[in-house]
């Protein structure tokens, strides 16, 4: 079997409205790494049921992940953009790295923490087993690179363990170790109401999060609330450590411009924060709004979505096929 050198697979859940936290931290480096790499980009709808989901609104979005994705520059005719539960073989290769992973290592994960709470004995197993889903999306393609935001380096780290313990357990070298791509100044966009939240889907508060189908005045006005102090812009880097929303929106602002956070620093340092975030607001309105134009377009036609996630499809099941195969030969399965 021909072993890649640079194939990268992402994914991304429609599970709600996507936000900045997911262009910044991942789409938009998708589309930077497209021109290096063999690039599956996937819409991870069997990861977005570890929590309830309508199904009526999830269909719905599993197309607008894929606008999203197409409308911010992905190329459809270069790439592969697939839904996950289209392709059968991620879930059965999650099986057996059920069998692979250990529970304390599972235990160790922090999202589960997170989005479990108080609450663990009632949230569903998926959520608890979702790094196993997730190394098999990525080692299913025998991907060597994975962009995601920080958030998810946990989950990365796992699936790393996981491929190197198949491989000496049955003493092989099936699978790659692949590396983490976390780059660009907001790898970690916070929550606009409180610097200590990662910016996400399902917090409660729609003024904690932008989302690609915000209108500008929505934008506008979030970025107007968006949570800061009585201190004027700070004079260096070191002194924003101290004051999270304060650093929150200085690396939005960097990654949306392309420049570093120094460079915001010097063009903004002393002045007010109105002034700011009127200049934030103006960038992220030019920014996301031809993305958002082109995703509602998108959705007017939706044989065209269906079509290329059906190329996607084929592409995907051709390359996982062959991986799930050796996969079951090496554990001892019929073929
Ligand atoms: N706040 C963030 N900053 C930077 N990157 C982020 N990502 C998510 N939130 C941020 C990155 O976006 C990609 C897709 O994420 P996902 O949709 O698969 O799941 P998630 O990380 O669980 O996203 P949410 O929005 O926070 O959803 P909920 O609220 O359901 O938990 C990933 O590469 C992720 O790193």
């Amino acid at each position: 079997m021909e072993k890649p050198t640079k194939r990268i697979l992402s994914g991304v859940q429609p599970s709600g409205d996507l936000h900045l936290g997911n262009y910044l931290g991942a789409i938009k480096n998708f589309v930077t790494l497209q021109k290096e790499y063999e690039c599956f980009f996937c819409v991870v709808d069997l990861h977005a049921i570890t929590v309830w989901q309508d199904p009526k609104v999830l269909v719905n979005k599993t197309r607008e992940v894929t606008a999203a994705f197409i409308a911010s520059g992905i190329d459809p005719k270069k790439n592969n953009i697939f839904v996950q539960s289209q392709v059968p073989q991620h879930a059965q290769l999650a099986w057996i790295f059920n069998c692979v992973a250990r529970m304390g290592w599972l235990n160790r994960m922090t999202q589960f923490k997170d989005k479990a709470g108080k609450n663990s004995e009632n949230v569903s197993v998926g959520l608890f087993s979702y790094p196993t889903l997730m190394a098999a999306d990525i080692l299913i393609y025998l991907a060597t690179h994975v962009p995601v935001g920080d958030d998810q380096k946990q989950h990365l780290e796992l699936t790393r363990d996981i491929a190197q313990k198949f491989n000496n357990d049955f003493n092989t070298e099936l699978f790659p170790i692949p590396e983490p791509l976390i780059f660009g100044e907001a790898t970690r966009v916070m929550s606009l109401r409180d610097g200590s939240k990662k910016m996400s889907k399902s917090d409660p508060s729609d003024y904690s999060r932008i989302m690609l189908t915000d209108k500008a005045e929505d934008i506008s006005q979030k970025i107007k609330k968006a949570k800061t102090d009585a201190e004027p812009l700070p004079q260096n880097k070191e002194s924003i450590k101290e004051r999270p929303e304060v650093e929150n929106l200085i690396s939005i602002y960097a990654s949306l411009q392309d420049i570093s956070i120094d460079q915001v620093i010097s063009e903004f340092s002393g002045k007010e924060f109105s002034v700011f975030k009127k200049n934030l607001a103006d960038l992220a309105v030019s920014k996301l709004e031809p993305i958002t134009s082109e995703m509602n377009k998108l959705m007017d036609d939706r044989s065209y979505i269906d079509s290329i996630l059906n190329k996607g499809k084929d592409k995907a099941i051709s390359v996982a096929e062959p991986v799930l195969t050796k996969t079951k030969e090496i554990i001892g399965f019929l073929p």
